[in-house]
């Protein structure tokens, strides 16, 4: 860590990373059974910030042990209001510490410290009372059975519990990490289930830093224990025997790997994979707020987002009209790094990332895209992308088939309804959708046609902690938020009294 960053950080956040960080495991901070450690990088500059244990298989074996303890321990009999008030504990500690926590996510991801700050953390910290709340409200029902070959006098009494499933690992990227790892943990958590989470390789920092507040908050050891290392641990978890539900979020290809992973104990699986989200601006449109929401849609955390609105579909008698006004606002936008707080664009999060959304870059201008604005890398070190708009562009054309992951999109010329629910549904993934018009009847018919499982209407990342969350087609499995969470981290059980 450079002398100049250094001085700019919160002492909390310097004294973090002055020290190679250590495995949660069972309560105790704990290196890796190899002893070995990997690097994480400030993605603004490419430098080291510091240094965290590798974990491997032998380490999830040992945190899936202590994970066990305390799920046939302490936590197991733990009543659901002491629960609730552990894990509203956890959202009230990173509200009083959202800027401590903001820096460090700013530091290690590259987003802006605002954003980090008032969205990623202050809507974990939301999500985290949120599913306080649900920890006292998981209810069965009562059922009387007919039960007809039991005769005309037998009776009974039936009703459901609805039970924690056990130990649960937990699979996060890089693009919010203590976001993501809060959707998984707090339902995981509220349900009564002990969780492995191991995050992404690239920005470990503030799943460990939050691993320090469940001690503080006073959880049992061993009911969290944060295992940081590479694909390999992810794979490990996935495939362990004694882990008895896997929740990944990340891309189709490992989402894939995961469910063949699974398969040994049948574990149970829950995915919230890719995207390629359309966003349907018709004429009709306010267009001065389409113009900013669909700037947002593909450029909101640098296009890191599953959910990004990266297929813009524009009703053509506004379509150049419309382009160039999202263009020119686009390349207003202030690039830098995520520690300045007036950053509205920062770098994407490595090396490989940068390589990947570059190369799409070459390739739909090799294709023959026309890029209205942007098509290249921005200044001459970190991983930084010109916001990029695309037009003449062919639906093959892998800059609109695939997922990018950087802030690049492709707009699209469309005639009418029909025409445009075929194109927007013309993919593999389904996660979300944009709608902008002022008919209130064509933006239900629209929202009932495109395959999606969020759709917004006049703005986008329409997101609220209430709200399901999850992928139509193979952008995933299940629902994250609301209280559908909970269908992910529990199981119902028959109960059938013969009175
Ligand atoms: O994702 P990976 P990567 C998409 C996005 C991006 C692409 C590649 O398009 O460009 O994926 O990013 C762990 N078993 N998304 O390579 O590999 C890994 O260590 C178990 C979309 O970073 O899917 C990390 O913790 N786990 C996305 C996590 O999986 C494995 C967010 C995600 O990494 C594993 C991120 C394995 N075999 C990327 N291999 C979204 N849906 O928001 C890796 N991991």
């Amino acid at each position: 860590m450079t002398a100049t960053l250094n001085s700019a950080l919160h002492p909390a956040v310097a004294d973090f990373v002055s020290r190679d960080r250590q495995l949660l495991i069972g309560g105790q901070w704990v290196d890796a059974a190899s002893g070995r450690t990997f690097a994480t990088h400030d993605p603004a500059t490419g430098e080291v910030i510091t240094r965290v244990a590798h974990g491997e298989a032998a380490d999830v074996d040992r945190a899936v042990a202590a994970a066990r303890a305390a799920y046939e321990g302490p936590w197991g009999r733990m009543k659901p209001n002491e629960r609730e008030r552990l894990i509203w504990r956890v959202g009230d500690i990173l509200s009083e510490r959202a800027e401590i926590f903001g820096q460090l996510e700013a530091l290690d991801n590259g987003k802006s410290v605002t954003i980090a700050t008032a969205v990623d953390v202050s809507w974990s910290a939301d999500v985290w009372r949120y599913n306080a709340g649900l920890a006292t409200k998981i209810k069965g029902s009562s059922i009387t059975p007919s039960m007809p070959f039991a005769g005309p006098d037998a009776q009974f009494h039936a009703y459901t519990r609805r039970e924690s499933l056990g130990v649960c690992g937990q699979i996060v990227p890089w693009n919010f990490p203590i976001l993501m790892a809060t959707w998984k943990l707090a339902p995981a958590l509220a349900a009564g289930n002990t969780v492995v989470l191991k995050p992404a390789e690239q920005t470990p920092l503030s799943a460990l830093m939050l691993g320090e507040v469940f001690e503080e908050a006073g959880f049992p050891p061993g009911v969290v224990n944060i295992v940081t290392g590479f694909g390999d641990a992810g794979a490990a978890l996935s495939a362990h025997l004694d882990v008895d539900k896997v929740a990944f979020t990340g891309s189709t290809e490992v989402g894939k790997k995961i469910v063949q992973a699974a398969t040994g104990n049948l574990k149970k699986v829950s995915l919230e994979l890719g995207g390629k989200s359309p966003n349907i601006v018709f004429a009709d449109a306010d267009i001065e707020s389409a113009v900013a929401g669909s700037v947002a849609a593909w450029m909101f955390n640098h296009g890191q987002c599953c959910v990004a609105g990266t297929r813009l579909f524009v009703q053509r008698s506004i379509f150049d009209e419309f382009t160039q006004a999202v263009a020119d606002a686009a390349s207003q936008a202030k690039i830098g790094p995520g520690l300045d707080p007036t950053t509205e664009l920062g770098p994407l999060v490595s090396q490989e990332q940068f390589d990947r959304v570059n190369s799409y870059i070459q390739q739909g201008l090799a294709d023959g895209a026309r890029a209205l604005t942007g098509g290249g890398r921005w200044g001459d070190k970190g991983y930084f992308i010109e916001p990029t708009v695309f037009v003449d562009v062919k639906p093959e054309f892998s800059i609109v088939e695939e997922e990018i992951f950087g802030p690049v999109v492709a707009a699209l010329p469309f005639d009418d309804e029909d025409d445009v629910a075929r194109a927007a549904n013309d993919s593999i993934y389904g996660l979300a959708a944009g709608i902008w018009t002022k008919d209130i009847s064509k933006a239900h018919r629209t929202a009932a046609a495109v395959k999606a499982g969020s759709v917004w209407v006049n703005q986008y990342n329409g997101f609220d902690t209430a709200l399901p969350f999850g992928g139509f087609k193979q952008s995933g499995w299940g629902r994250e938020l609301g209280d559908s969470a909970l269908d992910l981290y529990t199981q119902t059980k028959s109960v059938n009294i013969a009175l």
